[in-house]
């Protein structure tokens, strides 16, 4: 199969994309728009075609859940954590499995084909995290799936959690999470980083730390964290995730900070949507955006990418797995609607992501790599957010995945 008049992101003019089997042959410029010859050509018709969406950060053990038995009335993490704790205690192994997968498929239907999901190790049982590993072998067509062991409860803080941590990652996460914020105190907070940073370190997992989701301004795990990094060389495998406290921080702390981030190399999630309905909480006006510094991160040269964190549950009843809605939706909260930040915008939903979660070369267009590839609605990043375009196609192990038909208008004057 071939993709005849692509566009390639950074590149001027024309492309023909030959894929053989489940890798890119080879990619060559064209000099003028062809025809199809092939019956199986596949036309971008002048559009982007970027390798597939990522998906950094969800739960999708808590997917499709808002409202059982009870929603979150105060919108705040904090009853979000206490709802799902009700949910969770009447969760089955093919609950799981079902919800999760509806989901999978629901972020397949937007073009997305690498998903980094947390599932909640704090259960005895550890259910989910059962279900999950399934899930990821039997969606293997579908989408390449990496396990957080999440200790959503805590590791310090809730019963055993060092042990289910371990046990999670001897069955088979990819990922070590943590919550140090959540933690009953502040030395908790800083032996639970020093804990999955030592376990991930054991076991060559790498790492994904829910750090410092609240508005508090001492809430500062962040620096525990990316100095763990830093002295263990593994920057590049540790993602902070939400870090929104870096909203609250004043500038001359963050100023010091930014000087051990950098010097860390570890990668940064900001989850846009969801950090806007949870945050700002506590304030009344002016009101907090409760997002960390994203456009400050990337324009320090650091690694930061955008994810959905939720779907319909009890943290954030909306979503639908679209995460160009999540694209647009924190350029505007970040403040990166500017011309050059609008240019190259789908690096914060495509090769960012990948480079957080360390793809290294089964990612991307080039040849000798996996023909996995989406053909995009609009020629150029700028005009895909402003169009609120879509992935057309999904082609995934060189076979077509997924094809999306664009709404017709028929206007009558
Ligand atoms: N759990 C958590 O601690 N934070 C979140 N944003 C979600 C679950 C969705
Ligand atoms: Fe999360």
């Amino acid at each position: 199969m071939n993709i005849i008049n692509a566009r390639l992101r950074g590149k001027a003019g024309l492309f023909r994309i030959e894929l053989q089997g489940d890798r890119i042959a080879a990619i060559e410029p064209q000099a003028d728009v062809v025809a199809g010859s092939a019956v199986d050509d596949l036309d971008a018709q002048q559009n982007l075609v970027v390798p597939p969406f990522v998906e950094p950060h969800i739960h999708l053990d808590a997917t499709l859940t808002a409202g059982e038995p009870k929603w979150n009335m105060s919108g705040t993490l904090f009853e979000g954590i206490e709802r799902w704790a009700e949910r969770k205690a009447i969760t089955t192994h093919d609950d799981i499995k079902t919800r999760a997968k509806k989901t999978i498929g629901m972020l397949v239907d937007h073009g997305i084909q690498h998903v980094r999901t947390h599932v909640d190790v704090t259960d005895p049982k550890l259910t989910a995290l059962k279900a999950m590993v399934e899930v990821r072998d039997e969606v293997r067509d579908l989408v390449d799936l990496q396990i957080v062991a999440f200790p959503q409860e805590g590791i310090e803080s809730y019963a055993n959690g060092r042990a289910l941590m371990t046990e999670a990652v001897a069955m088979g996460a990819d990922v070590v999470g943590g919550i140090p914020h959540f933690e009953n105190t502040r030395d908790q907070g800083v032996s639970s980083v020093k804990f999955l940073m030592e376990l991930a370190e054991r076991t060559g997992c790498l790492v994904d730390v829910h750090c410092d989701e609240t508005d508090d301004p001492q809430s500062r795990f962040l620096e525990v964290l990316a100095e763990e990094a830093r002295v263990r060389g593994m920057g590049a495998r540790v993602t902070a995730s939400h870090t929104t406290a870096m909203g609250s921080y004043d500038n001359a702390y963050c100023s010091k900070l930014f000087r051990l981030l950098k010097m860390s190399g570890i990668n940064f999630v900001s989850c846009p949507t969801e950090s806007i309905h949870l945050q700002g909480r506590f304030d009344t006006y002016p009101k907090r955006r409760g997002l960390t510094r994203v456009a400050e991160i990337d324009r320090a040269g650091m690694n930061v990418c955008f994810g959905q964190d939720s779907i319909v549950d009890p943290w954030y009843p909306l979503g639908n797995g679209n995460i160009l809605r999540i694209l647009e939706a924190g350029l505007h909260i970040c403040h990166m609607l500017g011309y050059e930040d609008l240019q190259r915008c789908l690096d914060l939903i495509t090769d960012n992501s990948a480079r957080t979660l360390n793809l290294g070369e089964r990612y991307g267009i080039e040849a000798g790599r996996p023909a996995n590839l989406l053909l995009l609605s609009a020629a150029d990043d700028y005009e895909m957010v402003r169009s609120q375009g879509h992935a057309l196609v999904s082609v995934r192990h060189g076979k077509v995945l997924m094809r999306r038909t664009p709404a017709q208008i028929e206007r009558f004057a």
